[in-house]
């Protein structure tokens, strides 16, 4: 019997723990993290059981739809943003949130209100669910600090003020991705015991990648380096191997390839979409941090992604991010257009 691999098996690292363990490198911390943290892994896992559902249960039927027992069904991506609202709400730890559902920010009462404002998309790629593409929630947090006012201006703030940010993939498993500022980690959810296990310690995007992930169908309307690059990926001019295309169109699945397997995830702007599709609170920022945190860049074709100030809580960028290299080569097309 490997004793070994049996201790390391019976000694499991749930979520909570892990961050009780980081909260204990903090003497001064007073626990509201994990609480807030166990708040949005609450909100994760009834996502993933009512994704795994969704088939069965009609889920992904239109928002006001009726089942046939008469009773209304919500759609998917409105039900996870009512679970995670209201999850967030009751851990009396928030003070703002900002959902992709919800145009306004919503303000937490004065008696249930925290420091932390979270930002989020509940479900992300919700046009997948159709078809059982793996979906995610995104989030973001802020910190507010004691004595202040909620204002708007906590939450449009660069994102490199971000006290930590993650994703939870529903996908053939429900896999939760968290950064706190020290690196990032990766959790399993266990459905037998409920529990999100650390399966993926310290992940570090590999330096150069072999894959590019963008949406090909924008082509004709890319701007120059952007067409520059992807025509690089497929015929390189060092004598290296072309790179592998894969696109789900589905941030988080995208994402978390990338940094698993290394490369590039482009979403940039085009003559249509000048300042790109993707939503800078929680969606670009989210995924930068993360990608910074496991030694890789993010990027915006003007700016580090994490220096950009929003200026509206739904405003969006075009942003590449991946492996260090592969960043390292777009950043380099789009400054030599500048100095053109
Ligand atoms: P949906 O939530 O409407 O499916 O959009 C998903 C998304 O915001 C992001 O998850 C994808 O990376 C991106 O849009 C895909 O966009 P395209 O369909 O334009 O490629």
């Amino acid at each position: 019997m490997d004793h070994a691999a049996e201790a390391h098996r019976t000694d499991l690292m749930t979520i909570t723990r892990f961050v009780l363990n980081e909260q204990s490198k903090h003497p001064e911390s007073r626990g509201d993290f994990t609480i807030l943290l166990s708040h949005i892994v609450l909100g994760c896992k009834f996502v993933c059981s009512a994704v795994n559902k969704a088939g069965l249960a009609k889920l992904f039927g239109l928002a006001g739809e009726t089942n046939v027992q008469g009773e209304e069904q919500k759609k998917l991506d409105v039900l996870s943003n009512e679970v995670f609202v209201k999850a967030l709400i009751s851990s009396g730890r928030t003070c703002i949130l900002v959902s992709e559902e919800d145009e306004e920010a919503i303000f937490v009462e004065p008696s249930k209100r925290g420091r932390y404002c979270v930002v989020f998309d509940p479900l992300d790629g919700s046009s997948n669910i159709d078809c059982g593409v793996s979906i995610g929630t995104i989030f973001g947090i802020y910190h507010m600090k004691d004595g202040h006012e909620s204002t708007l201006d906590y939450v449009l703030q660069p994102g490199k003020n971000m006290l930590a940010a993650g994703y939870c993939m529903y996908g053939s498993s429900c896999t939760l991705v968290l950064s706190t500022g020290t690196g990032v980690n990766g959790f399993t959810l266990d459905p037998s015991l409920g529990e999100f296990i650390l399966t993926h310690p310290d992940i570090k995007i590999p330096k150069k990648g072999t894959i590019y992930s963008v949406n090909e169908g924008n082509a004709k309307n890319w701007d120059g380096p952007t067409a520059q690059y992807v025509e690089r990926c497929k015929f390189p001019k060092d004598g290296s191997s072309p790179k592998s295309l894969r696109y789900i169109g589905s941030m988080v699945a995208d994402v978390h390839r990338t940094l698993l397997y290394g490369g590039i995830f482009l979403y940039p702007a085009d003559k249509r979409s000048p300042n790109g599709k993707l939503r800078v609170l929680y969606e670009v920022f989210p995924m930068s941090f993360l990608m910074e945190q496991a030694g890789g860049q993010a990027f915006t074709g003007k700016q580090r992604a994490l220096e950009l100030v929003p200026k509206k809580i739904h405003e969006r960028s075009p942003i590449f991010l991946g492996s260090y290299d592969d960043v390292e080569e777009i950043k380099a097309l789009y400054a030599a257009e500048e100095k053109e």
